[in-house]
């Protein structure tokens, strides 16, 4: 999964490609590169406090000039957002997966957009504020339960849902270590593992680095995480991901 963020203020593209023309440049780069899933969002969800709250129109705004073109590369489009306003709008022009940053539990609207739709959804695992004293593991576990309820009770067939302990959101650096490290415990629940390490905080803490620096990091994080059973990777470096999936895919079949 390739990010495109057309945001002022996402931690580490932000600016970027705010410009319909760059944006849309970008996501035909992140196709070529051998993304097969394109995440586009447009309001940083940036869990650190400081992230600007985007009003839905302007959300919107940044949005129409790009989705449709997006969507007309023939990659599955993703929807970024946390409003089911914006879910509905894009899943009507094409987009085909609503990446949900709360999990369908802070918008009520979100899970019946999704279902009547038909739309996927990747239920992303968030808290408010870090709490270094819980057990993340059990916290995460729980979350999805509550998220895939609601899922159920709005008629999403588990077949449309996609699981990420969300890492960096609501997490010690620690903690978001350990969530790729126990991925593999949220196998049980039989559905697809997403993970989205790309560039984040937790990285800097091992190796302090800013934001660009942190491939190398990234890399790693998003290897032992398929190591461990996830089926995507959010990335915003899609070349030397694929690369490094490729190769590491290779070294285990030849085993
Ligand atoms: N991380 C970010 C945004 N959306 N969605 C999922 N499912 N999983 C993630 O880990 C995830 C996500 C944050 O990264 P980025 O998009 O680069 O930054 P920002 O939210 O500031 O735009």
């Amino acid at each position: 999964m390739g990010v495109l963020n057309v945001t002022p203020d996402s931690f580490s593209d932000g600016g970027r490609f705010l410009d319909a023309r760059a944006a849309i440049d970008h996501a035909s780069r992140l196709a070529a590169e051998g993304a097969d899933i394109l995440d586009i969002g447009a309001e940083s969800t940036r869990p650190y406090g400081d992230a600007v709250r985007v009003p839905i129109e302007q959300e919107r705004a940044r949005l129409a000039p790009m989705l449709a073109e997006v969507v007309a590369l023939g990659l599955p489009v993703s929807i970024d957002t946390m409003k089911s306003e914006i879910a509905a709008w894009a899943l009507g022009l094409g987009a085909a997966v609503v990446n949900d940053v709360w999990g369908l539990q802070r918008d009520p609207g979100m899970a019946g957009v999704v279902a009547e739709h038909g739309a996927s959804v990747v239920i992303m695992h968030n808290r408010d504020t870090a709490d270094p004293a819980i057990d993340i593991v059990a916290d995460v576990t729980a979350f999805f339960e509550r998220s895939l309820a609601i899922a159920a009770g709005a008629g999403i067939p588990t077949t449309h849902v996609v699981l990420d302990p969300g890492i960096g959101f609501g997490k010690t650096p620690e903690q978001s270590l350990a969530c790729i490290a126990r991925l593999g415990t949220w196998r049980s629940f039989g559905l697809p593992l997403l993970v989205g390490a790309s560039r984040k905080r937790f990285i800097n803490a091992v190796v302090p680095s800013d934001p660009i620096q942190r491939i190398g990091g990234s890399i790693a994080a998003h290897l032992l995480a398929v190591e461990h059973g996830a089926a995507i990777v959010r990335v915003h470096d899609v070349a030397p991901t694929v690369q490094a999936l490729a190769v590491a895919a290779a070294i285990r079949r030849a085993q």
